[in-house]
């Protein structure tokens, strides 16, 4: 309940903002997009730490306006760069369950997008597995495929730590994987099975023209890994925390 209370309060008093960390190619070593992560801006004594954030998600009220809350901020952010003519790349947004439990998210999402200017080509969207191939499967695939249709990528979150089988993917509006954080911090350990894992992954994502990411990427050892496996995008605190948007131009210029 005290979190609740803190995310609506945020929310009130305008204190919801995205954070973003930037997405890395592994061939050119140029960021070509970012994922923005909620954070609540700590200028009262009412705070949110991260590790409340997925709760407040879950609640169906507060999610769907902190949902909201981080597209109107980001198409914002974007807009602003735009106008100053910083190609920041694509942002990706995390979406849960209860998103798509409310009718007409993809409505929702495109005439944001339109009040903003920024049109869905910039924008990514990550779910899990669990949402995508749930109970409601059938309707999130139906309201991604229609944002999709408008430009934006989908990208399948947290890959591995759920159900969705390696065939289930040809089937899914899916454009991106991203290997979950704990494949690959087993890449020092030299633990065979996590390895495995993501050689097959990275394999069959090719296969179906589909992107890989790495996430968690914390040491170069794991980088050196995930190029000579083809892995072909990576992220993670080795690179950058996630940032604030002021930081965003910047960090562009001093990573040309
Ligand atoms: O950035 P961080 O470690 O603090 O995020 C904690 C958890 O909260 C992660 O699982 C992350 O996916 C989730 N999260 C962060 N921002 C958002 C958001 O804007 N929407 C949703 N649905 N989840 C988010
Ligand atoms: O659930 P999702 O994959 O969206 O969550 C991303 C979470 O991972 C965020 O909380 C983000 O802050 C965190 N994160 C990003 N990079 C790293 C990293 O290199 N190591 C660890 N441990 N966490 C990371
Ligand atoms: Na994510
Ligand atoms: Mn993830």
């Amino acid at each position: 309940a005290g979190m609740l209370a803190a995310a609506k309060l945020a929310l009130e008093e305008d204190r919801v903002v995205p954070y973003y960390q930037p997405k890395i190619d592994l061939q050119t070593g140029h960021i070509i997009g970012w994922e923005a992560l909620l954070r609540i801006r700590k200028e009262s004594i009412h705070i949110l730490p991260p590790s409340e954030i997925a709760a407040a998600f879950s609640d169906a009220e507060i999610g769907v306006q902190l949902t909201d809350r981080m597209f109107s901020k980001v198409l914002s952010d974007l807009a602003s760069w735009h106008a100053q003519g910083i190609d920041v790349g694509r942002i990706a947004i995390n979406l849960s369950g209860g998103d798509f439990r409310q009718q007409g998210l993809s409505e929702r999402v495109r005439s944001l997008a339109e009040q903003s200017g920024v049109t869905l080509d910039h924008i990514e969207l990550e779910v899990t597995e669990t949402v995508l191939i749930g109970d409601f499967g059938h309707e999130v695939s139906r309201e991604l495929q229609a944002l999709r249709d408008w430009g934006a990528l989908v990208a399948l979150d947290d890959f591995g730590t759920g159900y969705a089988s390696l065939t289930h993917l040809q089937q899914l509006p899916v454009d991106v994987i991203k290997i979950d954080r704990s494949f690959i911090e087993k890449i020092d350990s030299t633990d065979l099975k996590a390895t495995t894992v993501i050689d097959a992954v990275v394999q069959m994502a090719k296969r179906l023209g589909i992107q890989t990411v790495a996430e968690g990427v914390e040491t170069w050892e794991q980088v050196r890994y995930l190029k000579a496996s083809g892995c072909s995008i990576v992220q993670g605190y080795l690179f950058s925390p996630p940032i604030s948007a002021t930081k965003v131009p910047d960090f562009l210029t001093s990573t040309e």
